[in-house]
């Protein structure tokens, strides 16, 4: 269904992170989606912030069968920052060197995921990008396509760096990045979250590469997208860009 199953030109252990909460209709399908499109060195993490749907038991009935998944379940909804946060260092300490997002709603299609793998030996991080030539989202409404587009022309120019898809969440990053970027001093939590991530990583010099991709909306499940989530982006872009001058001002 997704195309030949990918061969890495390289030897890398890679983690693709799958944050859920409530995702009973989507989780064994894209679980099984990226197994089917990787090869043995990619592993899945789903980290579900134990969600009342049981996500989280579908997850485990699939575990006995199949040794490259794994499951990490907090106590309760805290938002999607904080559940990259544990899966990170999750894999950082398993020893992944490459740690992917994703989500679990098919917005993020695996043979997309292959692509962004296949860049990931050119730079220190890859991110999947809509707002390139090449890219593009199906199925969005224009209010979502407009708060997108928005959202990442204000991070770009306020944060002055000339990233298309700043609060994109279909990413690659290698472990040398991820453990350079203070990730306990992480605060944001929704879209700012993939903003701050990024930010952190290019301020200090790393190498990324965007790759177009399709992002499709959501085919099942509930939305997890508010209006909170939007006014934390637009702060927190302040906030780090005030914090970046003020680091500038220190060296
Ligand atoms: N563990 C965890 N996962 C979350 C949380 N909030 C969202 N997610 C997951 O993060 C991914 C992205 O969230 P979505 O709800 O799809 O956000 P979105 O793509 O901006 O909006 P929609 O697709 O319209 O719902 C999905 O896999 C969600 O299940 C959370 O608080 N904890
Ligand atoms: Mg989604």
């Amino acid at each position: 269904m997704h195309g030949p199953s990918l061969t890495l030109g390289f030897e890398m252990r890679v983690l693709v992170i799958i944050p859920t909460y409530n995702e009973r209709e989507n989780v064994l399908p894209i679980v099984k989606a990226v197994l089917a499109v990787t090869g043995p060195d990619v592993h899945v993490l789903v980290c579900d912030d134990n969600s009342p749907d049981q996500t989280a038991q579908l997850v485990e009935g699939l575990m006995t069968t199949e040794s490259r998944l794994h499951l990490l379940v907090r106590r309760e909804k805290q938002g999607l920052g904080p559940a990259y946060l544990a899966a990170f260092q999750w894999g950082l300490e398993c020893g992944y060197e490459v740690l992917v997002e994703m989500d679990a709603d098919f917005s993020h299609r695996p043979e997309d995921l292959v692509k962004i793998l296949e860049t990931i030996p050119k730079a220190d991080f890859v991110m999947g990008s809509r707002w390139i030539p090449g890219g593009r989202t199906l199925n969005w409404g224009i209010g979502r396509q407009m708060l997108s587009l928005v959202g990442t022309r204000y991070a770009r120019f306020i944060l002055g760096f000339p990233v298309s898809d700043f609060t994109g969440g279909f990413n690659a990053w290698t472990s040398r990045v991820l453990s350079s970027i203070d990730l306990p001093t992480v605060r944001s939590n929704g879209y700012s979250f993939q903003i701050e991530l990024k930010y952190r990583a290019l301020t200090r010099g790393f190498k990324s590469v965007e790759v177009p991709i399709l992002f499709e909306d959501r085919r099942a499940g509930q939305s997890k997208m508010s209006m909170r989530i939007v006014i934390e982006a637009i702060y927190r872009v302040w906030l780090l860009k005030l914090k970046g001058n003020a680091e500038k001002l220190k060296r």
